[in-house]
């Protein structure tokens, strides 16, 4: 059983949110996803997600390539999160490349291209001019 784990925000859940899930499953048996608290987004980005932890949360656990889902409090226990979950690959996309190479000792770190032309960001851009 390889279990591949992964992490992110998904807010206002698009396209490139399920690419990556779908990607990140067809690297393993098993595929568990930390989702980003409301607090740890506002200490990331200093505003909170448009969705709340709870609504991502049942979102990210509806998708078909998901097994199970948890919140992610901290971006630093992600070791912890590994461990607890016996996970042998670590997913991330590429807008993460190098940052987590430090768990490679722990667990295969793979990064992922990201879907092109495609944001939270620019989805929320677009409605706002709408
Ligand atoms: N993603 C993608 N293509 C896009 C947009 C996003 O592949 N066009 C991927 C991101 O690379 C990430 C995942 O979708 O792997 C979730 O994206 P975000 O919600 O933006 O996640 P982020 O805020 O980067 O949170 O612990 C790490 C952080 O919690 C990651």
């Amino acid at each position: 059983m390889r279990t591949v784990i992964t992490f992110g925000t998904f807010d206002v859940f698009h396209v490139g949110h399920l690419n990556i899930l779908q990607r990140a499953k067809s690297l393993g048996d098993r595929l568990i996803v930390g989702v980003s608290s409301d607090a740890l987004n506002f200490r990331k980005k200093n505003r909170y997600p448009v969705y709340t932890q709870q609504e991502r949360l049942s979102i990210i656990q509806g998708i078909k390539h998901v097994d199970a889902v948890f919140i992610e409090e901290s971006l630093e226990q992600k070791a912890e999160y590994i461990k607890m979950y016996s996970a042998d690959v670590l997913v991330m996309g590429n807008d993460w490349q190098g940052k987590f190479d430090y768990l490679s000792p722990l667990v295969n770190v793979v990064y992922l291209e990201r879907t092109p032309s495609i944001s939270t960001t620019s989805v929320i851009e677009v409605i706002k001019r709408t």
